[in-house]
């Protein structure tokens, strides 16, 4: 601790001198605060991200070669595992049923595939040795617009996959 400053050395440095200190001593103290109170307003805490897996089999629920489950929601910063629980599968995304901007996943045959979905809208997913046979799922990222809903419709597909994508489609909310 410092010695009581003499009353003469306020005199000797002028009066404006002790008054700044305290000021800025106010300041840096109040500032932090300040940052965080107005981090936590500008920006509420998300929601943990989440692990999803998605298992790939021959037989499943719903048929031969499925991805289960077929239709997943998730939210931006999640990640949806689709992992090898069966043989001779593997899992990557529809290039035309993929949001803009959204990075393309091809997982290798055998391998576990791993999607961090960043960007909201359906991603389509599918199994290329069995897509004929109608393997695909479908990832639903945060909201979907009408419009959004409406592409993935269009999206033309071999007739089994087209099959198991509509029941996929109408999940949707
Ligand atoms: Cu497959």
């Amino acid at each position: 601790m410092r010695a009581p400053v003499p009353a003469a050395l306020y005199l000797q440095s002028g009066p404006q001198k002790p008054f700044d200190s305290m000021e800025s001593d106010l300041i840096d103290l109040r500032f932090p605060g300040v940052i965080l109170a107005t981090a936590l307003l500008a920006s509420p805490l998300p929601a943990a991200a989440k692990e999803i897996v998605v298992h790939m089999k021959n037989q499943g629920a719903d048929g031969a070669m499925v991805f289960e489950p077929s239709y997943v929601k998730a939210a931006p910063g999640d990640t949806i595992r689709f992992q090898p629980t069966d043989a001779s599968h593997n899992a990557e995304t529809m290039a035309n049923m993929l949001p803009a901007g959204a990075a393309a996943m091809k997982g290798g045959m055998n391998k576990e595939a791993v999607l961090t979905v960043s960007k909201p809208g359906l991603y389509g997913i599918k199994c290329m040795p069995h897509y004929s046979m109608g393997m695909v799922a479908l990832v639903q990222v945060g909201k979907v617009t009408p419009a959004d809903l409406a592409a993935a419709k269009a999206v033309k597909l071999p007739p089994f996959a087209a099959k198991r994508m509509t029941a996929a489609l109408a999940k949707v909310k």
